[in-house]
């Protein structure tokens, strides 16, 4: 491809933080995507270390998982060399670009966030700072890179609409600066329900083994998880978000990964019970996991090969974040010394 249609492609950013092991629901609703669309964008994704911090984590496992979830993101088929892989830490413009974006938000808008408000109150020991400010380094990540779209789940749309109001306010103030960021949310999956509290999004964090997979989970597991996925006692395979919310978020997994409509999936099973419904979901997923856990495994036992993708990431990520806070900077009038 040649230079001017390179620079045509819009740009993505997304980022997963490595707060535990990514679960179908990080999956269907973010990750599998990445993949899908590195063929039509130039693509940043990012490790948020720095947002997994406004919980507590156990310093060893952050670092642990940090690496393993790079691993896993280029075993679902990111290509590192087309796109850029890195960890949020990495590149400090991201936190310098924060603190110029949060003297530009304001404390209403921040406090209006539902998922500041969701993990207050799941961990009202710690409502920290961070927790609060949170967006405002997630607009940083996006606006830096000046992207065009951002693939997430449904959960992310408010923060997203926050990036979109910060650069729109900015861009009025001082001037043509930033992207004005759109998301990219899929339209099935954008939000997978946890197996044991169906009207609850499915979170890695969650303390409920039972209420999650893991993509790193084997066959038997993912069987033994959805046989004791909550349902319901009417005992037929409908999709009916507001009274079987556990049919049918089992439904919407089912044809996610078959391609199957909600008609064709109520046709299927229709008499069948939902023993049977179960087993055919599980065998769904872990056929589509697998490949990926075998390629997870292969990647993961070349520590040196993940980390050398890492610092390429980061060191060419840095390059246009830095140019972003240089410009930025000047904008707002701070002093910029000549580079001699
Ligand atoms: P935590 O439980 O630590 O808050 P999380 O599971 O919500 O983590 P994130 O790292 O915050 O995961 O999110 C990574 C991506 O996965 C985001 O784009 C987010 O929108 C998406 N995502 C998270 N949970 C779900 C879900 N249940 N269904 C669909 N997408 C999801
Ligand atoms: N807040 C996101 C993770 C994240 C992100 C980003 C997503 C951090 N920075 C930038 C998209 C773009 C979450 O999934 N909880």
């Amino acid at each position: 491809m040649s230079e001017a249609q390179t620079e045509k492609r819009k740009r993505i950013l997304s980022g997963i933080q490595p707060t535990g092991t990514p679960t179908l629901g990080n999956y269907v609703g973010a990750v599998r995507n990445w993949a899908l669309l590195q063929k039509d964008y130039d693509c940043l994704y990012m490790i948020a270390d720095l947002h997994a911090l406004t919980v507590r984590q156990v310093p060893a496992d952050l670092r642990r998982r940090t690496r393993e979830l790079a691993a896993l993101l280029l075993a679902t088929g990111i290509d590192p060399v087309k796109n850029v892989l890195f960890v949020q830490s990495h590149v400090p413009a991201h936190c310098e670009l924060s603190w110029i974006l949060a003297c530009n938000t304001q404390f209403g808008e921040l406090s209006r966030m539902t998922q500041f408000k969701d993990k207050s109150a799941k961990h009202p020991d710690n409502v920290n700072g961070g927790l609060f400010t949170y967006p405002v380094l997630m607009a940083a990540d996006i606006l830096i890179y000046n992207a065009d779209l951002v693939p997430v789940g449904q959960d992310q749309t408010q923060h997203l609409e926050l990036a979109r109001n910060i650069a729109g306010r900015f861009n009025g103030v001082y001037g043509d600066t930033f992207t004005l960021p759109e998301g990219y949310v899929p339209a099935a999956g954008a939000k997978l329900m946890s197996l044991a509290e169906p009207t609850k999004k499915m979170s890695k964090s969650d303390t409920n083994l039972n209420s999650f997979v893991l993509m790193t989970d084997d066959k038997d597991t993912i069987v033994r998880k959805f046989k004791r996925a909550v349902t319901d006692s009417d005992g037929q395979v409908r999709f009916d978000r507001e009274n079987k919310p556990g049919v049918s978020n089992l439904m919407t997994i089912y044809s996610v990964f078959t391609g199957k409509t909600m008609e064709e999936i109520e046709a299927e099973f229709a008499g069948r019970g939902y023993g049977d419904f179960k087993l055919a979901v599980a065998e769904a997923t872990a056929d589509a996991l697998v490949p990926v856990q075998t390629e997870y495994d292969r990647i993961l036992a070349d520590k040196d090969y993940v980390d050398s993708v890492l610092r390429d990431g980061a060191e060419r990520a840095s390059r246009l974040a830095n140019r972003t806070v240089s410009k930025v900077y000047r904008k707002v009038g701070l002093l910029q010394l000549d580079r001699h």
